[in-house]
Order: structure tokens, then sequence, then C-alpha cells
């Protein structure tokens, strides 16, 4: 990140298209504050408001956001049902606001394992926006990237048996169109995956989808994340070089 704290100018023409979140530190936020950790993810909801509204008023066109991994179930479990209250809240309090801002919201995650009232929130969400035409809001919520490989994999050598795919065809185009990320289409792969609270690990988040993501790590801890400090990581991302493996023309 940048070392000064001042918001640098963006280059128009090179907003990311998709930007992934891991919203991390939450809980210490709280702790910080002598807060219960549930003050903590209250407090990162209202800032998905926050953040939403400043990433598509930058212009990007997806914003994923890693609201809960397959691994958070192994919480105490009053925090967990907390967790599992917040996209009912979410819609609740801010359906309106994003509606006004023409987002549309998706949910990507394997939803059967949740609460019927907190499916059915996420089902809400998506079917109230589901006209909008700005930026998409992606929810991953129980969202695991080798359980999503797994499932693919899965997926793929079902059709094989059944003799619908030739095993031979199996490229990276069929191994995508498998994928969660699959309704994003040509915007599937983050350009740009930034995690909070200073952390420098993928945990389990979009594994194939970020072969060739920039990556950024902010200090901040979810709640204390602003549009500023995204600006920051945002021009961050424009400084670099991207080469997807390959060679750039100056080299
Ligand atoms: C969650 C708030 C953000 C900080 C990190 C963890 C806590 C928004 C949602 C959500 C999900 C689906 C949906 C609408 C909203 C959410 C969970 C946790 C589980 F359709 N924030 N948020 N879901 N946190």
């Amino acid at each position: 990140m940048f070392a000064d704290k001042s918001t640098p100018a963006l280059d128009p023409a090179r907003i990311p298209a998709h930007v992934a979140i891991i919203m991390d530190g939450n809980g210490r936020w709280a702790k910080k504050r002598f807060l219960p950790r549930i003050a903590g993810h209250k407090a990162g909801m209202e800032n998905v408001k926050v953040i939403t509204k400043a990433a598509s008023r930058m212009g990007i066109k997806v914003l994923t956001l890693y609201a809960f991994s397959t691994e958070n179930w192994k919480r105490p479990d009053a925090e967990v049902n907390y967790l599992m209250s917040l996209p009912v809240d979410f819609f609740n309090v801010f359906m309106p606001e994003l509606i006004a801002e023409n987002v549309r919201v998706q949910v990507m995650g394997e939803l059967a394992a949740l609460p019927a009232k907190t499916r059915q929130a996420a089902a809400a969400a998506e079917a109230d926006t589901a006209q909008n035409t700005g930026m998409i809001l992606n929810f991953a919520l129980n969202y695991g990237g080798r359980d999503e490989l797994i499932e693919a994999t899965r997926a793929i050598a079902t059709e094989a048996a059944a003799g619908t795919l030739d095993p031979t065809a199996i490229d990276g185009d069929t191994v995508a169109a498998h994928l969660m990320t699959n309704r994003l289409g040509a915007l599937a792969d983050p350009d740009l995956l930034i995690r909070t609270s200073g952390e420098e690990r993928l945990s389990n988040f979009l594994l194939w989808q970020m072969a060739y993501s920039e990556l950024v790590f902010a200090p901040e801890y979810w709640p204390d994340f602003t549009p500023s400090v995204l600006t920051r990581a945002v021009a961050d991302y424009q400084a670099r070089d991207r080469r997807f493996g390959g060679i750039d023309a100056n080299s």
C-alpha cells in the first residue's frame, strides 16, 4: 500500500473489472474496543454497504465479498447463528439503497447447508435486484475453493461417464464452466484480490479464478476499510504490470 494516507488519483481507463475482498478483522476490531465479536460483524455489515457504493461509483463491474467460509462453522454456535442472521438483516436494511444504486446481488456457495431463513434472504436479495443493470455484488456464502473444484470435477466426470462429454476435449473453459463463478461469464476471474486486517493468505477463496489476480493486503480491519483505502488499493493495482504469465512489451 502507499506509504502516505492521501487519496491517489485513479486512471479511469484501468479500473479493475472484478474486485474480490476477504473481509477479515471484524473480531479483532471489536476486541480492540472491548465489544463482543458480534458487534464487529455488525460493523462489518454496515461497511459492506459503504464499500459497495464506493465500488459501484468507481466503475467496478463485479465486487465479490467473502462473507462466510466453509471453515467458519467451527466458531461458537452463538456467533455462527448471528452470522446466519446477517443476510436477513442486510436484506431488510440495505436492499432499498442497493436498488437505488442499481446494484445486482448474486450469492454463491454451498447454500443448501445454510438455515432456511438465510437461504431465503439470499434468494430474495437476488430476486429483488435481478433487473438491476449496474455492479454485481457477489457474496461468497459458505464457500470453499477446494469444495468448488471437487464439485466441478464430479460434474465433469459424471458427464464423461454418461458419454455427453469427450474426456480428451476437457480444457480450462470446461473447468471454468463448472465453477460457481460461471454466471459471471467473462468477468469470473478477479483482477484484484484485497484482504484486510494484515493477513496474507488466500484461505481457500477462489483458487482457480485467482491464478493471475493481483493481491493487495491492507492493514486495516474490515470495519475500518474506508472508500479512500479502497482507492489506495486500486491505485496500488494500477501501478503494477500485469503479464498473465507472458512477458511484457518493455522487457
Ligand atoms: C456477513 C458482514 C461483513 C463482514 C464479514 C462477516 C460478517 C453481508 C452478508 C450477506 C450475504 C448474502 C446476502 C446478503 C448479505 C453477510 C454473512 C456475514 C454470513 F444475500 N454481510 N455478511 N453474510 N458479515
